[in-house]
């Protein structure tokens, strides 16, 4: 059976929880911080989490695994079939990325844990994030999902980026990231309503804690 490492605050765990959940496929998951312990290293050789293993050994790389999951061909499919498709999806997946959620992720520590950022790295984050929701709206449909009319892999990286994007342009920042998107603040109020997205975002205040404890312990 499939076995998902990684712990409930982190959003790309929590992409590929959803995805493995929306896909109907079996699987238990496994609680571990992403590390530079060499036990963990072996499993996920740049210490991060998610980690998905499976009978033939373990996948780091949320990208990767969401494909070794659609390349299995079980359960509901999370990428439309034709070819051309497929790669606007993989396209709308890594700008999200890229240009969205790497920027945000520059500015976490000040957002969410009180460390102050260094004015160079705000002001690149500031840029890059506003030319990643251009790109966005741009090449999003939103109609009413990222990519089109199904739920797919897009949404998850929209799910699970927006939100924390959307709070470091705030708390940071000082601008509101959404405010002239409102076919993404519908989309996220719409990926909201779905009983998974609301079981993980319950599993993701329930761990808050013990992951506020971990870092302390860390620092
Ligand atoms: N490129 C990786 C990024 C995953 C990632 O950044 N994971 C974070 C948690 S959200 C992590 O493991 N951080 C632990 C660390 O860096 O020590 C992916 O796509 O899976």
């Amino acid at each position: 059976m499939l076995r998902l490492h990684g712990f409930p605050v982190s959003n790309y765990y929590n992409m590929v929880h959803l995805a493995l959940l929306e896909k109907g496929l079996a699987f238990d998951t496994a609680h571990v911080y992403g590390s530079q312990d060499e036990a963990f290293l072996a499993i996920s050789p740049r210490g991060k989490v998610p980690v998905l293993q499976t009978e033939h050994g373990y996948i780091s790389e949320t990208g990767a695994i969401l494909d070794y999951l659609e390349d299995l061909g079980e359960g509901r499919p999370l990428l439309p079939a034709e070819p051309f498709a497929r790669a606007q999806v993989r396209a709308l997946m890594r700008e999200i990325e890229l240009y969205i959620e790497l920027p945000a992720r520059s500015c976490y520590a000040e957002a969410f844990f009180r460390t102050p950022v260094d004015a160079a790295i705000k002001d690149k984050a500031c840029t890059e994030l506003q030319a990643g929701i251009a790109t966005l709206k741009r090449h999003g449909r939103f109609a009413p999902y990222v990519a089109g009319e199904q739920f797919g892999l897009a949404d998850l990286y929209f799910l699970y980026s927006i939100d924390l994007a959307a709070a470091v342009a705030q708390r940071v920042l000082g601008f509101d990231l959404l405010e002239s998107f409102p076919a993404a603040q519908a989309l996220l109020e719409r990926l909201r309503q779905n009983p998974n997205v609301q079981m993980i975002a319950a599993q993701n205040e329930a761990a808050m804690a013990d992951f506020m404890n971990h870092l302390r312990s860390k620092a």
